[in-house]
């Protein structure tokens, strides 16, 4: 049942965000971004459309969490919950409906898919020895364990998933596992679970991927699959031993959740029987074409695990394409919620009122869709002064401006049109065809990239073309360059819509536009003759350096308490008294000279004036100083200590260094007033 390539219907999914915390630009760039570009698109063409997406709300992070601050699962939802869906809405991300995976719509429709694939027996009921932590009393799934990944050897892995090397895993497969409730040592005990046999599904996963999929499908997702595929598929387990989540529907099973994995995409379908009614159009007719759009970590359980779970239901369509992203950076570094190296979107939305299409451009002119990209705030800023001021905004206002000043508003006559002119009124008509294939193939960075070429057609027309310099002189000639630029500017106010759709909805209403089918842009001119347009207000409006200095001091503030938290510091020592500290003649010295120790890596010998006479003493910091930095520094000596031998080098006491955040040696130093000799106490 092949699908004609453009169906009328399409139901567009976006990944549900854990509600364990904020949303950030990763999350944007990856999938909401790219998504809503693409729903607003098909919406322009006419197609029906629904736009699906809600929190995901039950799974390990978020009683984690919950257990971590000392409230209930609910109420880290509700809180989560509130704060990303109201983000979502100021973004102005347009979906048709953002639901909840806690509520009861959706209990009831995963209940009852598992409910039918159980009676149509299609699941696996097995018992088998689980982890158990005795002290805290629960069993111990998925990320309530920890231990040391089999592939790669990070001492961290979860039970679910290896965040170092990307592997999917089980608890069984940690090496030395451990209870991240007690920190204890797990046991083991009897439970019972219900699996779905994937491997049953691995010769129809095959042909409909690897066969059916090879050519649409990214490289990416399609790698991923692949690898999936070729090491061979087990069943899986799709309940677990929790009390946060679905309840499995069966008489046998108390004390038991479905799989967060297991119900979680069928949010979606939960979602859109919440939106309509009518929802089984989006989900049952083959005329519908499935989009999801998600991140890389989520591949195989929306294109291997979620179409098996559909599959073996029978009943539901299949996804179409899978658009998966890679990874946004920030600043070079991983973006990470527990490190909190994030540019968070509710306080983005704070610092940078009105700019949400600013952060929109950016993500999407950096997308990450081939590999791991990188967002930084010199970049931000970049592309906001030079691209969206400078370019687009300097092209729209310029054209006004002079159409207010020349024609009081009104769109002059064409007059005789040059080649040039013509040309770039063909290339007008053009965009929205190049910028809408390059959309329908996932190509967003691309497809932004020609909706700027019109802006940059347009500026270059206007400074090419001077018609402040021909006002006096060639008033007709002016009539046809402000006619050519007003077209160009119409059109992108019509172009932009899916990337900016506030900045398109502004110079539709400065320019007197209404919205146009995305068919019809390329047919007709979108202004005419005697066509009325309003004054201009800036668009955009340059971002300057202070701005980007308080997000680059946030980042530095994040790294020092990271660095902080992070340095081990050693237990603290056994009491002593008073006595026994007075017993360290400690004093100030200055280092007189400084060398080397042949032959060793780390040792400096030193020569240092006590107050009292001038010694040797031997220091190991040969890593952290040269010896040109330390001679004629004031340090603090101890000068009581007996003569050790080191390195043939009789040491007559020690100068006091303390680690700094990379490991290196620092002096304490006495400031350069204190006196050679005198006490340190
Ligand atoms: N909650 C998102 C994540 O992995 C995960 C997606 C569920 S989609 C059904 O961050
Ligand atoms: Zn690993």
């Amino acid at each position: 049942m092949k699908k004609e390539n453009d169906p009328g219907r399409y139901t567009v999914t976006a990944a549900l965000p854990y509600a364990n915390g904020p949303l950030h630009i990763g999350h944007l760039a990856g999938v909401y971004v790219p998504a809503d570009i693409y729903v607003r698109y098909l919406r322009s063409k006419g197609k029906e459309v629904a736009f699906i997406c809600g929190s995901d709300e039950h799974g390990v992070p978020i009683t984690l969490k919950a257990r971590v601050e000392g409230i209930s699962p609910q109420q880290v939802v509700d809180r989560y919950h509130t704060l990303i869906h109201k983000s979502f809405q100021e973004l102005d991300i347009s979906f048709d409906v953002y639901s909840r995976t806690s509520a009861d719509i959706h209990h009831e429709t995963s209940s009852s898919i598992f409910k039918s694939l159980h009676e149509k027996g299609k699941l696996m009921e097995k018992s088998g020895e689980q982890f158990y932590d005795n002290k805290a009393g629960q069993f111990l799934a998925d990320r309530y364990i920890t231990g040391t990944c089999p592939h790669c050897g990070h001492e961290k892995a979860f039970g679910d998933q290896c965040e170092s090397c990307g592997t999917s895993l089980s608890p069984h497969d940690l090496i030395n596992p451990v209870s991240r409730l007690s920190g204890e040592k797990p046991e083991k005990r009897n439970s019972t679970h219900w699996y779905l046999p994937l491997n049953e599904y691995e010769p129809w996963l095959r042909e409909w991927i690897l066969e059916g999929h090879q050519k649409d499908w990214k490289t990416n997702v399609y790698g991923q699959c692949k690898s999936w595929l070729d090491n061979g598929l087990n069943p899986r387990a799709v309940t677990r031993d929790l009390d946060w989540g679905v309840k499995v529907p069966l008489e046998n099973a108390r004390g038991k959740v479905l799989y967060v994995w297991f119900e979680a995409p069928i949010g979606y379908i939960s979602a859109t029987r919440e939106l309509t009614r009518d929802w089984e159009k989006y989900w049952k007719d083959e005329n519908t074409k499935l989009v999801h759009f998600i991140g890389k970590d989520n591949i195989v359980f929306h294109c291997i695990i979620f179409p098996a779970i559909l599959k073996a239901e029978g009943s539901y369509i299949l996804p179409e394409n899978v658009p998966a992203n890679e990874f946004l950076n920030l600043e070079g570094e991983k973006i990470s919620t527990s490190r909190n190296w994030a540019v968070w979107l509710h306080e983005y939305l704070e610092d940078f009122p009105g700019k949400q299409d600013v952060l929109r451009y950016v993500l999407t002119a950096n997308a990450p869709e081939t590999k791991d990209n990188d967002f930084s705030w010199k970049d931000f800023q970049a592309r906001n002064n030079n691209e969206l001021v400078a370019i687009y905004g300097n092209f729209v206002n310029r054209t006004l401006v002079l159409t207010n000043k020349y024609y009081k508003g009104t769109v002059p006559a064409a007059g005789a049109l040059s080649e040039d002119d013509k040309k770039v009124l063909d290339n007008v008509l053009n965009i929205p065809n190049t910028t809408g294939e390059r959309i329908e193939k996932y190509h967003f960075r691309e497809a932004l990239q020609e909706m700027m070429k019109l802006a940059r057609t347009g500026n270059k027309y206007l400074a090419d073309n001077e018609p402040w310099k021909l006002i006096k002189t060639r008033p007709e000639r002016v009539q046809t360059i402000m006619y050519v630029s007003l077209q160009i500017a119409a059109q992108l106010a019509h172009v932009s819509l899916p990337f900016l759709p506030l900045t398109s909805g502004k110079l539709q209403k400065m320019m007197n536009l209404t919205e146009k089918p995305w068919s019809q842009l390329n047919q007709n001119l979108p202004l005419k003759e005697g066509d009325q347009v309003n004054k201009a207000t800036h668009l955009f409006e340059p971002i300057d350096d202070k701005a980007i200095e308080y997000q680059y001091e946030k980042l530095a503030r994040v790294k020092k308490t990271n660095s902080d938290a992070e340095q081990q510091l050693e237990p603290a020592k056994e009491p002593v008294d008073f006595q026994d500290f007075t017993k360290l003649d400690l004093r100030v010295a200055t280092v007189l000279e400084a060398k080397k120790v042949p032959k060793t890596g780390k040792l400096l010998e030193l020569k240092i004036d006590t107050g009292l006479d001038q010694r040797t003493v031997v220091a190991g910091v040969a890593q952290s100083y040269t010896p040109e930095e330390l001679t004629g520094k004031k340090v603090v000596a101890v000068t009581n200590l007996n003569p050790r031998k080191i390195k043939g080098i009789e040491s007559k006491g020690m100068i006091l260094m303390a680690n700094n955040p990379e490991g290196k040696l620092v002096l304490v130093s006495p400031g350069e007033d204190a006196l050679n000799g005198a006490i340190v106490s």
